[in-house]
């Protein structure tokens, strides 16, 4: 069988390919709703059941005579579960598995009042409330006795009851022929979709009152802050193959998270509609010129602002969590403990990584290997794409290109490097080969809606899917990542899955047909957006069996789903090498990152076509700043690995990868506080200032953790770049040049090539490694080096998270370090974080720290004393730069495990 046929050009949409994808006009179930009429639901008061599950009421809509079921869960941590499903359905809905990670606690409900219009039930000792309204049908969520959402204030509840095939014994049969087949069918371009239980749509609006501005929601290629939808598109989650995707588009991209996430100085708020179907969501912002972040006209009566946000999708049911914050911690918090929490990722993850598509043989990828050490750039990982393989069947290889495949690796490995090779979801249709003769045996295949194995052409030519959806297939693919099973693997090889939308060259929107269909019977329709997320996690899982779960999984993946931070990481698909294209990559990875997807990046240099030296440059600096820092080209691009482009380019280029290796110690503290607490290592500015109206609308700019404020060079040719040091009172210092500058205001700074604004906020304290090391295992034995930035309180602390970087011992033997460094009246204090939070366990930490600069010292001290607990108090030398107020102290040998303090005096 014929491999697909290989220039992208096949694949790139031209003018004609634009209309592959559908518009929302195109959506039958989108055009219902939005033209259809307004139910007229009312709630059943007297139907009330109160349970330890919350209230449940009935619902009846008189005109179709539909009744529903409502519950309404408050749990513990301030969340309120929503969920509204056909009271007695022909057969079950699709309710979304795997996602929610485990049930919060529910919190028992009281009467507050109730008369025939509405009855109230408190919470949580009466702090909240939620008050159901008869008719129409409103559920209102307070908090202190303020209206925070009201959910169906628009009335838009919409719930389109399953149906039985015609000719079927039941309820559909009673449906016309005619009226019938032009329900059931849907047609796009050639392609016919027949909903096997009819029209199955939901949709339900929310009133975030107070609100206006709303975030989240990726993955979309546009700004951080939604925009109202009502002059476009409205926001659509379908997870789709778009190449050289349109920007400042509300189109779905490779993946979809359906949180939005509303902020005010006050409050900060989530609504998490979990649907895993096609959803579009609506923003409509009140008044609608109050959504730019300015005080609206003086005249003009002060209206209270309102967020109006309807969503739709395809099927299901509604189940929509509303979390109540307040504090954008608070939120990340609740949204983890729904969907878990980021995994701890091996360091290896965070450094550079080098990628192609492709690496051409075994000599090229040694040639690109020893380039990096002759050049002196540190990296950990080198990727191959799907030229690696034996026709593009995964798991094989091509044996004249790659014939020593388990050599290459311990090649690598023995300078602790690591190799990454591509898994699409696809599998070549090829009786000979064995993989797919047990998958089909197996019944591992996604089905078409006649019952046989379903085929749609991708790399390989014709293909079939793996139904990832089933735990069985899932563990048949896990298994296929064992060490035995898959030849010339070997533990040092990790794992990317590419094209898990799916992408189907020849299928609708160039992905897998609605109406095929999964495990359990489930139509595709039901899942679209949960099947790279389930992929991700068989290639997870396979990486743990295959360390006997001691190793801490890698897997990038271009699809994912809310609870994909769980997996691993995820990237932002096929961008362009083009400005415009840096720019968008921050606000989409910000978005990502309020969603909860805080292990994410761009490719860096832009995938599709060449990018000039003084963009790669530029982007490699935003890259070094970002989660998941990669390199990556596509076929046709000039090769461009950092050293291609004379001195100035390397040097440039070597100076940053070696500035975000010295950082790691920072980057893996704030993962492991994205892994313990939902805090996104990438911050938007509102998130660490959410009293400064002047943050909720900037997306150029970032924090990474809770100390540095980020701020890259996107534009061409600059000497010049506007920067918001935010919160008046606040003190940021120049982490190159140590000068400090007042917060609450834009500061125009001059730039060169090597510019890259950051700034380390007054009161943290951020540890680097004192050198960057050829990878991170070098950089593991290095000494630190800790700069203590101080506020205006000449105040500061911080804290550093370190463990053996690769394993579950962490977690199993509480194998780590935890400290916490705080200054205080001149005296800089290292302790552990908490109470027994990881003095050391089974984790023999052995690193010491080597200097200290404290920014932000007035006058230069008399004396610098040292003391370490059990030991005589030392003098330690120092030197004062009374120009930039810094003082250092070099030639340390504190141990970071034991208790020591510094008084400067
Ligand atoms: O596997 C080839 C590419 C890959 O390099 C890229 O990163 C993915 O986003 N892949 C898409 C398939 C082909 C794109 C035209």
């Amino acid at each position: 069988m014929a491999e697909a046929s290989q220039p992208i050009v096949s694949v790139i949409p031209d003018d004609e390919g634009k209309e592959k994808f559908k518009k929302s006009d195109h959506v039958a179930f989108y055009r219902r709703q939005m033209e259809g009429p307004n139910f007229q639901h009312r709630a059943l008061l007297d139907t009330m059941v109160l349970t330890e599950k919350g209230a449940r009421f009935k619902l009846l809509e008189p005109d179709t005579q539909t009744t529903l079921l409502l519950s309404v869960s408050p749990c513990k941590n301030d969340t309120v579960r929503i969920l509204i499903d056909e009271l007695q359905p022909i057969k079950a809905r699709y309710r979304v598995p795997d996602v929610i990670t485990e049930e919060p606690h529910v919190e028992q409900l009281r009467v507050e009042r109730q008369s025939k219009d509405s009855v109230t039930l408190s919470w949580s000792s009466g702090r909240h409330q939620v008050c159901v309204w008869h008719f129409p049908f409103r559920l209102e969520i307070l908090c202190e006795d303020k209206a925070m959402v009201t959910f169906n204030a628009k009335g838009k509840l919409w719930l389109e009851a399953l149906q039985d095939p015609p000719g079927a014994t039941s309820r559909g049969s009673e449906l016309q022929e005619d009226h019938t087949s032009v329900l059931w069918k849907e047609t796009f371009r050639q392609f016919v979709d027949i909903q096997a239980n009819g029209p199955s749509s939901i949709g339900a609006d929310l009133c975030l009152h107070g609100f206006s501005h709303v975030y989240g929601l990726p993955e979309h290629a546009d700004g951080l802050q939604l925009r109202d939808t009502r002059d476009g598109e409205p926001y659509r989650l379908y997870n789709l193959d778009v190449f050289a995707y349109d920007l400042y588009s509300r189109l779905g991209l490779y993946g979809s998270v359906p949180l939005l996430v509303a902020h005010k100085p006050d409050r900060t708020l989530g609504v998490f509609w979990l649907n895993a179907s096609e959803t579009f969501v609506n923003v409509h912002y009140s008044p609608s010129d109050h959504q730019d972040g300015q005080t609206p006209p003086v005249k003009r009566r002060r209206v209270e602002p309102q967020t109006d946000v309807h969503w739709l999708s395809e099927s299901g049911v509604i189940d929509c969590v509303v979390l109540l914050g307040p504090s954008p911690q608070q939120l990340f918090t609740q949204y983890a403990q729904l969907t878990g929490y980021q995994a701890l990722p091996p360091l290896f993850a965070l450094g550079y990584h080098q990628c192609r598509w492709n690496y051409d043989d075994e000599a090229d990828v040694k040639a690109v290997d020893a380039g990096f050490d002759r050049h002196g750039i540190p990296y950990d990982v080198i990727w191959l794409d799907i030229e690696h393989t034996d026709g593009k069947r995964y798991f094989t290889w091509d044996s004249a290109l790659f014939p020593e495949p388990a050599g290459l690796q311990r090649h690598l490995e023995k300078k602790k490097r690591k190799l990454v090779v591509i898994s699409d979801p696809h599998i070549k249709v090829d009786p000979d080969w064995l993989l797919y003769c047990e998958a089909r045996d197996g019944r591992h295949f996604v089905k078409n809606r006649q019952g046989q194995i379903y085929q749609g052409s991708c790399w390989p030519g014709e293909s079939s899917y793996l139904d990832f959806s089933s735990s069985d297939t899932r563990a048949w693919y896990s298994r296929c990542f064992g060490l035995d099973k898959y030849k010339g693997s070997t533990p040092s090889l990790f794992v990317w899955n590419d094209m898990n939308e799916p992408s189907v060259f020849d299928g609708p929107e160039q992905t897998m047909p609605k109406d095929a269909v999964h495990y359990g019977g489930w139509e595709h329709r039901e899942l679209h957006n949960l099947y790279g997320f389930y992929q991700h996690m068989a290639t997870v899982e396979g990486l743990i069996t295959r360390s006997g779960g001691l190793e801490r999984p890698f897997v990038l993946s271009r699809s994912f789903f809310a609870g994909s931070q769980r997996l691993g990481a995820i990237w932002t698909g096929d961008n362009v090498a083009s400005w415009e294209y840096l720019r968008i990559s921050i606000p989409m990875l910000l978005s990502l990152s309020v969603a909860g997807i805080v292990f994410c990046g761009a490719d860096v240099g832009g995938f599709v076509q060449d990018p000039e030296p003084e963009l790669l440059v530029r982007w490699y600096q935003a890259g070094a700043l970002q989660p998941f820092f990669r390199g990556h080209s596509a076929k046709e691009t000039k090769r461009r690995e950092p050293w291609l482009f004379g001195e100035e380019v390397t040097a440039a280029i070597r100076t940053v990868i070696q500035q975000r290796y010295c950082l790691l110690p920072y980057w893996y503290t704030v993962f492991h506080q994205a892994h313990t607490s939902g805090l996104p290592p990438l911050r938007p500015l509102w998130v660490e200032f959410p009293r400064e109206q002047s943050t909720l609308t900037v997306d150029n700019q970032y924090m990474i953790g809770g100390a540095l404020l980020a701020c890259p060079v996107t534009e061409a040719g600059v000497e010049e770049v506007k920067v918001l040091m935010p919160g008046s009172g606040e003190v940021w210092y120049d982490v190159h040049s140590a000068k400090a500058y007042n917060g609450g205001r834009t500061l125009s700074l001059p730039v060169t090539l090597d510019t890259v604004p950051v700034f380390q906020r007054g009161g943290s304290v951020v540890c680097r490694s004192a050198g960057s090391g050829s990878c991170t295992a070098e950089l593991q034995q290095l000494p630190l080096s800790i700069t203590v930035a101080l506020n205006s309180q000449e105040a500061a602390d911080g804290e550093l998270y370190l463990d053996d970087g690769h394993s579950f011992s962490y977690r199993d033997n509480k194998a780590f370090c935890l400290r916490r460094f705080t200054m205080l009246s001149g005296r800089l204090l290292c302790r552990p974080a908490s109470e027994g939070g990881g003095g050391g366990g089974a984790f023999d930490c052995v690193t010491v720290v080597q200097s200290v600069t404290v920014l932000g010292v007035k006058s230069k001290p008399f004396t610098v004393v040292v003391h370490v607990s059990g030991a005589k108090d030392t003098c330690a030398a120092f030197e004062y730069m009374e120009t930039c107020c810094m003082l250092t102290v070099n030639n340390l040998k504190l141990r970071v495990v034991m208790d020591w303090e510094i008084q400067i005096g």
